[in-house]
């Protein structure tokens, strides 16, 4: 079993695997930890990560990136529509309002969802991890981090992605409590639970987003108190405004528009990310330059560190912003913090460290590693919940980041009305129990309350029909308690909804637990109508719960449907990576003889048997490039067997002498 934590970044995501000693952070193909969120579609197969990242330049249309936040969301969605121009190929608006990301795939077109696109990138994800193991593993048990301003829609497309991929999704957490994970469970020195708590704060600044949590820490304890969050800051946006400014100046001094040509732009936001990076190490201008940009013309510009600090300032306003609502929200001093944690790529823009500085008068630390503490924060979480792993007892609280109205219709003897179940900063995993007086059976709806503070326009959670209600005896309603609840996902539902006989109680009420002993004995091998009349006859029972069935309504994606359409693309790219691998072996084969021939076998093959193989492998290695560039993987297979009948026999030959020399040399030491 395997047990892994994903950090599904916007920019590079990072896995988290779960081992007796700790958290592994593992390599991709490329052995680097971070495996850029790309997934791009070609005319014989996907690719995904780092190559799919390297080939954006020549497989612009059928390339995806920049998807973590079309998930669940509409087309005309104001946050979708602020990240579509930084998507490579066409996003379109599918009939349903949706999101269609249109490619290029085995030369025809295809539409993909961003639910997809995340399953396919999973499924990418999940063979890195299967190459890391013994691959005995079946089960791949994972927990996937999520901003914590996600919603319900988002968390649920989330889960149906992971599912995509195959992997056994036990939860989505939040990207700051993952942090904030990572930083308390190994903690020795943690206050005792009768003492205060200790108060740290933390700071992710990625690449779409920046987020700010504080936690409370006790022994074996973590409570968030609060994350605030804005979308409008992170390196990519640092990166937009950074190609803005240099877009201008190539339009005034070499008169090209990059503006017109999406290509361009991409290579001018990547170039000018890479300023971004080192004028976080050098205060010196740092130059840009871009060989035949636009027109063929080379194009040149640099920057400095307080030039794109001024360029930036309303970003860097927005930051100190986040860091105050987060204090006024929480009502958290900044004397009562204990200390600071950045993380985050962008995190690593020196100006930062002023700005958290000046708010919360102490210099922030870096004790974490800023790009691997989420990943390793939700492998930490999925070891805690596995079964296969001991960790110790740490108990986790999340806050719930928005207010949850329920409202309920007014049928069945009782009044409509609404009320707040769930408020900002609430504790989850969290229940609440609601009595109702209904007669008949009854819908309730959930959606989030102050539509305007939520990140996303939809905005309903989801209707709960509570079934099977009936009048009581003599016709009047009766006392319905529902259960609802915010999950460890974040996910908010109806859990249960339980009715009771609102009759006057009897003069000496049983215990419960008697009660429904009595009822279970009475009941036995009775049908449903004898044991009315049972009921009916003795008072004493009628305090008895009655489970009642619930309809829900809930966004659901289809599931099956996506995975059998992975599978099948998965199917096509390991028989395209089976073919590439079979030709490469041709290849291989065809240079390792050449080079012996005129070396270590040219004791064991006569002339001619040389001239007429050296040939064969000469006429190989043409039809390579030629006809046999791109041929079936039997074909390699075949021609790769005709190679082996010339080659096998000298090898063997060799191979013997070889072998004879050593039995010799123990011959003469014998006599
Ligand atoms: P998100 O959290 O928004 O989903 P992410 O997790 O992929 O995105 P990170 O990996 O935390 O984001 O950060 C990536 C960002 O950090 C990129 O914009 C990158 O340019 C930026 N970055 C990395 N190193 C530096 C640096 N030295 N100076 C400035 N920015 C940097
Ligand atoms: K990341
Ligand atoms: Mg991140």
């Amino acid at each position: 079993m395997s047990v892994i934590g994903f950090d599904i970044g916007n920019l590079n995501s990072y896995i988290g695997v779960a081992r007796q000693g700790g958290i592994d952070v593992i390599a991709n193909d490329y052995s680097l930890r971070e495996t850029p969120t790309c997934v791009s579609f070609g005319s014989k197969c996907r690719s995904m990560g780092v190559s799919a990242r390297q080939q954006v330049n020549t497989n612009f249309l059928s390339t995806i990136i920049n998807f973590k936040h079309l998930l669940a969301r509409k087309f005309n969605d104001p946050i979708a529509q602020k990240f579509i121009p930084f998507v490579p190929c066409r996003v379109v608006e599918l009939p349903d309002g949706e999101i269609g990301c249109k490619v290029n795939y085995l030369d025809t077109e295809h539409i993909f969802t961003p639910e997809q696109v995340l399953g396919a990138f999973l499924t990418k994800m999940k063979t890195t991890v299967e190459a890391s193991l013994d691959g005995k593993t079946k089960v791949y048990d994972a927990v996937l981090a999520v901003p914590s301003y996600f919603t319900d829609v988002q968390r649920r497309a989330v889960l149906a992605a992971a599912q995509t991929a195959q992997l056994n999704p036990l939860r989505v957490i939040n990207e700051s409590t993952a942090i904030a994970l990572a930083y308390g469970i190994y903690k020795q020195d943690l206050p005792l639970e009768t003492e205060p708590a200790r108060i740290v704060a933390f700071l992710d600044v990625g690449h779409s987003c920046t987020q700010a949590s504080l936690a409370a820490f006790n022994k074996g304890k973590l409570q968030m108190l609060g994350t605030t969050y804005d979308h409008d800051v992170g390196g990519l946006w640092f990166d937009a405004m950074i190609r803005e400014h240099f877009r201008k100046e190539f339009l005034e001094k070499y008169k090209v528009d990059a503006a017109k040509n999406p290509r361009a732009m991409l290579r001018l936001l990547d170039e000018s990310e890479k300023v971004k990076k080192q004028m976080s190490a050098n205060a010196t201008p740092i130059p840009l330059n871009i060989e035949c940009f636009l027109d063929d013309k080379d194009v040149s510009g640099r920057m400095q560190r307080q030039e794109f600090e001024a360029l930036c300032g309303p970003l860097f306003d927005r930051i100190q912003k986040l860091l105050q609502r987060l204090l006024e929200e929480t009502k958290i001093k900044p004397n009562e913090i204990d200390s600071i944690e950045i993380v985050g790529g962008s995190s690593r823009i020196p100006l930062i460290r002023k700005i958290v500085n000046d708010i919360f008068g102490q210099e922030p630390k870096t004790t974490m590693n800023q790009d691997e503490a989420v990943c390793r924060g939700s492998a930490m979480q999925c070891a805690i919940l596995s079964p296969s792993f001991r960790v110790r007892d740490f108990s986790m609280k999340d806050s719930q980041p928005f207010r949850i109205r329920l409202t309920w219709d007014g049928v069945g003897g009782g009044d409509g009305g609404e009320s707040d179940v769930f408020v900002e900063r609430d504790e989850f995993p969290f229940s609440k129990m609601l009595t109702f007086y209904r007669n008949e059976p009854f819908r309730l709806d959930a959606g989030y309350a102050f539509p305007n503070t939520i990140p996303h326009t939809t905005r309903q959670l989801g209707s709960w029909k509570i079934l099977g209600v009936t009048p009581s005896g003599n016709g009047e309603t009766r006392k319905i308690k529902i259960k609802v609840r915010v999950d460890p996902n974040g996910i908010f539902s109806v859990r249960s909804a339980t009715m009771y006989d609102n009759q006057p109680v009897p003069e000496e009420p049983p215990k419960e637990e008697q009660t429904m002993e009595v009822d279970r004995k009475e009941n036995e091998g009775k049908d449903a109508s004898q044991s009315q009349n049972a009921e009916e006859s003795k008072p004493k029972v009628k305090l008895v719960p009655i489970e009642l069935q619930i309809e829900e309504l809930v966004p659901t994606y289809n599931v099956q449907h996506f995975i059998e359409k992975e599978e099948e693309m998965k199917r096509v790219d390991l028989d395209e990576k089976a073919k590439a691998d079979a030709k490469n072996a041709v290849e291989e084969y065809v240079y390792e003889m050449r080079n012996k021939l005129s070396d270590s076998l040219t004791d064991y093959v006569t002339p001619k048997d040389a001239e007429v193989f050296g040939s064969f492998l000469q006429s190989t290695e043409d039809w390579l490039y030629e006809d046999g560039e791109d041929a079936e993987r039997k074909v390699y297979e075949d021609r790769l067997a005709e190679l082996r009948q010339f080659g096998e026999p000298i090898i063997e030959r060799y191979r013997e002498a070889e072998q004879r020399q050593p039995a010799f040399d123990q011959f003469d030491q014998s006599i």
